[in-house]
C-alpha cells in the first residue's frame, strides 16, 4: 500500500475505533461484535508496523504500550482540585440550602444531584482534542502524573469529538465485578486480597508499569470541568451535556432538584438502590446548577460553598476483637482472621473479618480485647475499620504473629517484596489439606460430592495424604469412617471417578502451582495439549503464551523439576486421570464456524442434561462468552427450569431466550 492510502486508511480506522469504543464503553450500546472490533484493531496495528510514522500518541493502539516508570512525576493542577464539605443528615442539607438562599437573596435554588462514586479523583487534560495528561489530586495543588495508567481506561477517549483544549475532573473506580474477579484471581495464586474496590483502584492507578494497571479494568466517570474550561457555560447541566457530547463518560443518574425535599427523595432512592449498582457509591453530591450563583458564593479554603456531599451512614457496627485466628493457605501464606463478638451488620451476623496480613494489624494498632468498628466493604466483605481507643481498659493484650507455623511448627519466612508470612515446609499438613481442597474444588477437578469437611476427615483418618490418594480410595475404608453411609460413599466415589475425564486445564489448575490461576492453566493446556508437553516446556516456550509472564513461567518449570511431582503425575496417570486437553483448539472466535461464536450468554435455572458449569464450558469451546448478569449486551439467555429474575430481565430487554432443548439442538 502507498503511504498516502495508508494514511487515509489509518485516519478512517482511528475514527471507526473511536466511535466503537465510545459505543461500547461509554454508551454501553455496541453495534459491532468484539471480533469485528479486534479485526479493525489488527488492521491498524499492521499498518502502523508497516508505516511507523503513522503511529500517533492518540492512536487506539497506544493504550497499554508505555514502558514502566521509575517514579511518578509531580504535576501542578491548572486550578486547585477541590474537596467537598460533608452533610450527614437532612438538617445539614437544609442548612446548606438556607445559607445559599440567604447569601443570594433568593427563595429557590436549582441543584444538580449526582452519585458520589467511591473511587479516586483524577484530573484529565486534552490539548487540541488529544488526551495529554492524567493526574491524581495529591494535595489539591500538586498531584502525580499518572497519564499512562489513566490511558488504559477504555472509556476514556484518547481523542475528543472536537479538537478543543480543556481539563476535566472525574472519579476513577473499579467496578464491583472487576474487584471480585481480581480478588478471586489473587486468591487462586495465593496473593493477599484487596479489602475493597477503592483500595484496589488506588493500587492500580499507582502501578508504575502501565501493563499491570491495564490488567485491572478501571473505569471513569467525568463530573465536571476545571474552572477555566467551563467558561462559556452558564449551568452545570449544560456542562454535563457538553462533556457527554465530547465523548466522555458521565454518570447517567444525575438529576435536577428544585428543593431540598427533592434532593432528599433522590438520596432516599439511592440509599435503597445502591447495592444494585455495578460500582460503589458512598453518598450523593449536591451542586448548585447556576454558574453565576456559584461565582458569587465562592470557596472556603478547601471546598466550594456551592456544593456538598451527603455521606451515607456507614453500615458500621461496634464489636470486640476476641481473638485472631491464623489460617495456613495452600501456598503456605499465613492469613490472620479477626474473631469478633457477633454483631448484626446490614442484615447479617458478622463473626469474622479477614485482616489480610500482619501489616494491617499493626497499621490499625489492634489489640486483643479492643472495641473495634466493623463495616462491610463493598457491602459484602466484613472489614475491621479501626480501634475505638477511648474504650480501652488496659486489659487488652498485644497480638504477635508467630515465628513458627501454627500447624507444622516449622519456621515462617517473609519472602522478599511480600507482606505475607509464609510456611515453606512442603510437608505442612495445613498446606496439604488446603491443596487437596483446592484440587477437588469446583474451579479445579470439580468433585461435587467431596466438600471441604470430607477432605479434612479423609486426611485426618489418614486415608489420603496427597491428591493422588483420592484415586486409590477403597469403598470399605470409606465405609469405616464415622457418619459415612453407603449412599455418601457411592456419591464420593462417583465424583472422583467422573473427574478422571476432565480436560487437562482442570488438572493443571488443580495442582496448585504458584501463580497459575484458572485462566493461565486454560491457556497453557490449550497451547501444549498434553501434560507431558507441559512438563517438558522451557521458560521460553511458556513465555510465548500471552497470559504467561516470567513469574508464572519460572514457577511452572521449578514445579515440574521436583522428583515428588514426577511421582505424583505417575500415580495420577496410573489411575487413568486424563492428561490431555479436550476443549476447543486455538481458533480465533471470528474464524470459528459456530453460530454461537462471539455471542454473549447468560445461563440461569436448572438444566436437566448438564450442570450450568458444563453448559458454560461447552459454550466457551464454541467461542461464546458466558457472563453472570443480563444486560443490553447479552445475546442469549439459556434458561433452565425455575429461571427467576434473570428471565424476567431478559424478557424486558428483548434478549433472545433459549430453552434447554433448543440449546442442545444448536450444539449437536
Ligand atoms: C464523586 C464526585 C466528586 C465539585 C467541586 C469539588 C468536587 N466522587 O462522584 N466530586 C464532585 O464534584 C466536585 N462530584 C462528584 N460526583
Amino acid at each position: 500500500m502507498q503511504f498516502a492510502d495508508a494514511k487515509e486508511r489509518v485516519e478512517s480506522l482511528h475514527q471507526q475505533l473511536f466511535e466503537h469504543n465510545r459505543r461500547y464503553h461509554v454508551l454501553d450500546d455496541p453495534i459491532i461484535t468484539d471480533a469485528e472490533y479486534d479485526q479493525l484493531m489488527r488492521e491498524l496495528i499492521q499498518l502502523e508496523t508497516e508505516f511507523p510514522e503513522l503511529q500517533t500518541a492518540d492512536s487506539p493502539t497506544q493504550r497499554v504500550g508505555a514502558a514502566p516508570l521509575p517514579f511518578f512525576e509531580k504535576v501542578e493542577h491548572t486550578s486547585q482540585m477541590l474537596s467537598l464539605s460533608n452533610a450527614f443528615n437532612k438538617e445539614d442539607l437544609i442548612e446548606f440550602d438556607q445559607r445559599i438562599k440567604k447569601a443570594m437573596g433568593l427563595d429557590q435554588i436549582t441543584y444538580v444531584c449526582e452519585l458520589k462514586i467511591d473511587g479516586l479523583a483524577v484530573s484529565i487534560r486534552f490539548e487540541d482534542g488529544v488526551y495529554t495528561l492524567g493526574a491524581t489530586r495529591g494535595d489539591g495543588q500538586v498531584g502525580e502524573n499518572i497519564t499512562q495508567n489513566v490511558k488504559t481506561i477504555r472509556s476514556l477517549p484518547l481523542k475528543l469529538a472536537d479538537p478543543i483544549s480543556l481539563e476535566v475532573r472525574g472519579e476513577a473506580y473499579l467496578p464491583k465485578k472487576e474487584f471480585e474477579r481480581i480478588n478471586q484471581k489473587r486468591a487462586e495464586v495465593g496473593e493477599s486480597l484487596f479489602a475493597n474496590p477503592r483500595n484496589a483502584a488506588a493500587g492500580s492507578l499507582r502501578q508504575l508499569d502501565p501493563k499491570l494497571a491495564a490488567e485491572r479494568a478501571l473505569d471513569l466517570f467525568i463530573y465536571g470541568m476545571d474552572g477555566e474550561s467551563s467558561d462559556g457555560f452558564t449551568t452545570h447541566q449544560e456542562t454535563f451535556r457538553a462533556i457527554s457530547k465530547l465523548g466522555l463518560k458521565v454518570n447517567a443518574e444525575w438529576k435536577v432538584a428544585n428543593s431540598i425535599d427533592e434532593v432528599w427523595s433522590y438520596i432516599e432512592h439511592w440509599q435503597l438502590e445502591r447495592s444494585n449498582l455495578g460500582y460503589e457509591i458512598d453518598g450523593i453530591v449536591v451542586k448548585v446548577d447556576d454558574y453565576a450563583i456559584r461565582a458569587e458564593l465562592g470557596f472556603t479554603a478547601k471546598s466550594p460553598r456551592w456544593a456538598i456531599a451527603y455521606k451515607f451512614p456507614a453500615e458500621e457496627a461496634i464489636s470486640i476483637l476476641e481473638d485472631i485466628e491464623l489460617r495456613v493457605g495452600r501456598t503456605g501464606v499465613i492469613t490472620p482472621t479477626a474473631i469478633l463478638k457477633p454483631v448484626v451488620l446490614a442484615g447479617t451476623t458478622v463473626k469474622r473479618a479477614s485482616l489480610h496480613n500482619e501489616d494491617i494489624i499493626r497499621e490499625k494498632g489492634l489489640l486483643l480485647g479492643d472495641h473495634v468498628v466493623v463495616k462491610k466493604a463493598g457491602d459484602i466483605i466484613p472489614e475491621v475499620v479501626k480501634v475505638i481507643t477511648t474504650e480501652r481498659t488496659g486489659e487488652e493484650v498485644a497480638f504477635h504473629m508467630p515465628t513458627h507455623c501454627p500447624e507444622c511448627q516449622s519456621e515462617l519466612v517473609r519472602l522478599e517484596g511480600e507482606v505475607a508470612l509464609r510456611c515453606i515446609n512442603p510437608a505442612c499438613a495445613a498446606q496439604i489439606k488446603e491443596g487437596i481442597i483446592h484440587f477437588v474444588s469446583r474451579g479445579a477437578m470439580n468433585m461435587e460430592r467431596l466438600g471441604e469437611k470430607v477432605v479434612i476427615q479423609l486426611y485426618e483418618y489418614k486415608l489420603i495424604s496427597s491428591i493422588a490418594d483420592l484415586y486409590y480410595l477403597k469403598e470399605e475404608a470409606l465405609l469405616s469412617l464415622p457418619r459415612m453411609g453407603a449412599k455418601s460413599v457411592g456419591n464420593i466415589l462417583n465424583s472422583i471417578e467422573k473427574s478422571k475425564n476432565n480436560s487437562l486445564e482442570r488438572l493443571l489448575f488443580g495442582l496448585g502451582i504458584r501463580f497459575v490461576g484458572s485462566k493461565g492453566a486454560k491457556m497453557i493446556a490449550q497451547h501444549f495439549e498434553t501434560m507431558d508437553a507441559i512438563v517438558q516446556a522451557t521458560e521460553e516456550d511458556l513465555l510465548t503464551i500471552e497470559e504467561v509472564g516470567p513469574k508464572m513461567a519460572g514457577s511452572i518449570v521449578t514445579y515440574f523439576e521436583k522428583p515428588e511431582v514426577k511421582a505424583l503425575l505417575d500415580r495420577l496417570k496410573q489411575a487413568n486421570v486424563n492428561m490431555t486437553y479436550k476443549g476447543s483448539k486455538i481458533v480465533r472466535v471470528s474464524e470459528s464456524e459456530h453460530s454461537f461464536a462471539g455471542k454473549v450468554f447468560v445461563i440461569t435455572g436448572t438444566l436437566e442434561s448438564m450442570t450450568r458449569q458444563e453448559a458454560a464450558e461447552k459454550l466457551e469451546q464454541l467461542g461464546a462468552q458466558v457472563t453472570n448478569s443480563v444486560s443490553k449486551k447479552t445475546d442469549f439467555l439459556l434458561a433452565g427450569e425455575k429461571a427467576g429474575s434473570k428471565l424476567t430481565k431478559a424478557q424486558t430487554l428483548g434478549v433472545s431466550i433459549l430453552d434447554e432443548e433448543a440449546f442442545l439442538a444448536e450444539i449437536q
